[in-house]
């Protein structure tokens, strides 16, 4: 039996304030299209308050939300729209771990550039659900 192509799927992915302040921009984006998938939407701003809160919702109450919040806003960031086959876990697969030193492992973004749980360098959505919600959010006229 001959597999089936796998579905495509768009992701939101943030290159996050600390990577754009280290000039990771470029690097970033090579590996996302190395890896194969395109870039529907690309935009450097600075997030709104309200944009980051909404993103980061489901971490309201944690004891590291007021300083993730605070990170995520303190200065531009690289917000993009990816697509591609199974582009949710492709990214993630890219990106490593959330914590760079105990989870990503060497060749993904965050093992060969982090070295802090917060300042993780990207984001990327964590479903298919996720990122329609975010991409909404991040995107309003796609
Ligand atoms: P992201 O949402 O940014 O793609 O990262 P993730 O799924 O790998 O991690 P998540 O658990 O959703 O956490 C969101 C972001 O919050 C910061 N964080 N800090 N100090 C801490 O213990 C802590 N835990 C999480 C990181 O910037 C993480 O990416
Ligand atoms: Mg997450």
């Amino acid at each position: 039996m001959t597999e089936q192509p796998a579905t495509q799927e768009r992701t939101l992915v943030l290159i996050k304030p600390d990577a754009v302040a280290r000039g990771y921009v470029g690097e970033i984006l090579a590996r996302i299209e190395r890896k194969g998938l395109r870039l529907a939407a690309l935009e450097l701003k600075v997030a709104p308050n309200e944009v980051a809160q909404q993103h980061y919702a489901e971490h309201e109450g944690r004891p590291f939300y007021p300083s993730l919040l605070e990170f995520i806003t303190s200065g531009p960031l690289v917000a993009a729209v990816v697509e591609g086959p199974r582009a949710v876990a492709a990214f993630r697969q890219l990106a490593g771990g959330t914590d760079p030193v105990e989870k990503a492992i060497p060749g993904t973004i965050r093992g060969d550039f982090g070295l802090e749980t917060q300042e993780n360098l990207v984001h990327g959505s964590d479903s298919v659900e996720s990122a329609e919600r975010e991409i909404a959010l991040w995107f309003p006229a796609l």
